[in-house]
């Protein structure tokens, strides 16, 4: 199934991976994640006839389903990780692959995370965190930054976000990244690691939602038009990204408030 060049085309791994086009709204970071993603199953190559995709519901739920050319089950809200790890125990010679998004799986789906890191049940979990719950509206999840507005956050976001790399080093996983759309590369190869990990592995992917976190938070993104707010919003990554070897090296003063990209091992602990 992979096709043949080290370095596809986009329009190769269309036509190896998928069965339509997306429909995701312009400027969404979701696309971005299954261009990296397919090229990462691209360069291992991952066998998709020999893979189950698992998805809860949600945008980033759809990236697998309808799209991929494999076996996807695409399953109750919150509930993708528990319908893989049974997947997984039923036919334990298959790739089990979760991608869905922050709510589904850090919110409603928040219990099955961290047991599946604690029990490291062998399955491959990719959490697209846009910050909100996307398809509903833009409401608030339990990965909005501490006063980002939301739909049902006017006024601020009250609460502190999850860390979700520490939460499920915490719970026990041991392999766990954090990438985000706006460094493709680097993302592309945490997904490969991630893939290649024989037990449970975790990689938040830090993606972008224009139409609802980026058009109610256009005051945290400097500059002017609204039609830039796609651009604005990488921009907005790559500045507040900062790799876990450059920031160990930084002064606490520069390293405040950055995100701390990268890949970890369960033995490391906490980042
Ligand atoms: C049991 C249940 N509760 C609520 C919903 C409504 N619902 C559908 S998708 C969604 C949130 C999706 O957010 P996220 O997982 O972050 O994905 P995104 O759309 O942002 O990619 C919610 C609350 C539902 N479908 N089922």
């Amino acid at each position: 199934m992979a096709p043949a060049s080290a370095s596809p085309l986009a329009s190769d791994l269309r036509a190896a991976y998928l069965r339509q086009s997306t429909a995701f709204c312009p400027g969404c970071g979701h696309g971005i994640f299954m261009n990296a993603f397919l090229r990462a199953a691209a360069a291992l190559p991952l066998d998709f006839d020999r893979t189950v995709f698992v998805s809860g519901i949600g945008c980033g739920a759809w990236v697998p389903s309808p799209h991929f050319l494999a076996d996807t089950l695409h399953v109750t809200h919150g509930r993708a990780v528990a319908f893989a790890a049974g997947v997984q125990r039923a036919r334990p010679d298959l790739n089990v692959v979760v991608i869905s998004g922050d709510g589904d799986l850090a919110n409603i789906g928040g219990n099955h995370l961290i047991h599946a890191a604690r029990r490291q049940i062998p399955i491959k979990v990719f959490c697209l965190n846009n910050w909100l719950f996307g398809m509903t509206g833009g409401q608030v999840s339990a990965t909005t930054p501490r006063t980002a507005r939301t739909a049902t956050t006017p006024a601020g976001n009250p609460d502190p976000p999850f860390d979700l790399v520490r939460l499920v080093l915490g719970a026990g996983a041991p392999f766990a990244a954090r990438w985000p759309v706006s460094q493709p590369r680097q993302l592309a190869r945490g997904i490969l690691h991630a893939l290649q990990e024989p037990g449970f592995a975790f990689v938040e992917v830090l993606s972008i939602c224009p139409t609802h976190f980026g058009r109610a938070n256009e005051a945290l993104l400097p500059g002017e038009a609204a039609q830039s707010i796609p651009w604005r919003m990488l921009e907005w990554l790559r500045r507040n990204c900062v790799g876990r070897e450059r920031a160990a090296g930084l002064p606490p003063e520069e390293r405040a408030g950055k995100i701390l990209t990268g890949e970890w091992r369960g033995e490391e602990g906490w980042p």
